[in-house]
């Protein structure tokens, strides 16, 4: 029953999001919301897009009297940047419309443009790119404010930091409480709770912007207070790990996911990798000696942070573009280039925090269930009894 769905294209009229399955009586703060998008906008590297467009959700449906009601949640993001491109994109063909039209045909490795164009049967690559664009991922940003405002009703916040930029890497974990006061700044550079690692990113995409190039980068999200037993062992589609690696892996330029330490690990010996188990009994609680799994046991949740890693490869739109093949002409020529970020790094961790968010929120009421928010809490509050109890 849980399910969103984005639409819309970075030049269209605007973004489209639909979210059903949430309860009816969740709190919703629009400020909020935009503030998620104002998020995805921000760090050093972005490109002009950012100048022209200042995100903002219009909710359109199942928002009323600042509560969800239990339908449809469907928002609207307008583009600004489609005043330019009336003629180009019309939804309507006229005449005239050819000369007017702004073929991509030099397709940028690493883009969706050439498979696109192939697949949709496209003499030119611009109906590809248009929906290939991250300029997507702002839709997504907006479902998982949401996801976020539903999961703060239970303690669970998720937030993320940038722990690598091109070579330049943080070489210690971070705390949660880093991690947070770094969502507070109200400047974002590049998203790393270390300023002096940081001040050395900045370095690192100074470098790409003077050469026309683009840079790679590894974020890391953090989902901190969340109960024991979202997800489960017993199927593979419903391990938890499994699912959060495929919304990651979604996202635009992310090639890779990492759940907890996995490669550490996987290079590693099992007495060092394992998180031990102990017992407070005081407390009458379960704790560990690390947290090196990143919140996740057999596929579900274990009550410690979840870490999941997401690898950026650089945005594929050089300034200085890279060898390609002219589709009318067939002859070798260089890849469009437009404009484009040099650098996503921190917002990349944004929209990480949304798909993250939306598998939790996900996850959460296929274990609570409820059409209201207070059904919800009273299903939630009795399971946690029952692990007090345990
Ligand atoms: C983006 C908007 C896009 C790109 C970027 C992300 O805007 P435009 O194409 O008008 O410059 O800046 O998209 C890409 C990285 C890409 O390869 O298409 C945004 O809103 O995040």
């Amino acid at each position: 029953m849980f399910r969103f769905e984005t639409a819309g294209e970075s030049h269209g009229q605007c973004l489209v999001a639909t979210l059903t399955g949430l309860p009816a009586h969740v709190p919703v703060s629009l400020d909020a919301l935009n503030h998620e998008l104002w998020r995805r906008q921000q760090g050093f590297g972005r490109g002009g897009r950012m100048k022209i467009e200042t995100d903002t959700v219009e909710l359109v449906s199942g928002v009323r009297h600042g509560i969800t009601i239990g339908s449809p949640i469907a928002m609207l993001i307008q583009n600004r940047d489609w005043k330019n491109w009336t003629e180009v994109l019309p939804v309507e063909d006229y005449e005239g419309s050819a000369d007017k039209k702004k073929p991509v045909t030099r397709p940028r490795p690493g883009h969706a443009d050439l498979a696109g164009g192939i697949k949709y049967d496209f003499p030119d690559a611009r109906y590809i790119l248009e929906r290939a664009s991250a300029r997507e991922t702002t839709a997504r940003v907006a479902v998982g404010a949401l996801c976020k405002q539903f999961l703060k009703q239970f303690g669970v916040e998720v937030l993320s930091h940038v722990i690598a930029v091109g070579p330049v890497r943080l070489e210690r974990s971070a705390t949660w409480d880093e991690v947070a006061a770094l969502a507070r700044k109200e400047e974002v550079l590049l998203g790393c709770v270390d300023p002096e690692t940081e001040a050395r990113m900045k370095e690192a995409v100074d470098v790409a912007y003077r050469t026309g190039d683009t840079i790679g980068a590894i974020f890391e999200v953090v989902a901190h207070n969340v109960p024991t037993g979202l997800g489960s062992h017993i199927t593979w589609d419903s391990r938890l790990d499994g699912r959060l690696a495929q919304a990651i892996v979604s996202m635009q330029a992310v090639k890779g996911v990492e759940v907890g330490y996995a490669e550490e690990g996987a290079l590693s010996y099992g007495s060092k990798v394992q998180d031990t188990i102990h017992y407070n009994k005081e407390e009458r609680a379960f704790t560990r000696g690390a947290n090196r799994a990143g919140g996740l046991e057999g596929g579900m949740t274990n009550g410690q942070d979840i870490l999941v890693r997401g690898f950026l490869k650089p945005i594929s739109t050089l300034r200085r573009p890279l060898e390609s093949v002219d589709l009318t002409t067939r002859e070798p020529k260089e890849a469009a280039y437009e404009r484009s970020d040099v650098c996503v790094a921190p917002a990349a961790g944004v929209i990480g925090e949304a798909m993250v968010a939306i598998v939790l929120a996900q996850a959460f009421l296929e274990k609570f269930g409820g059409d209201s928010l207070q059904e919800t809490c009273r299903n939630f509050q009795g399971y946690r009894e029952q692990v007090r109890n345990y």
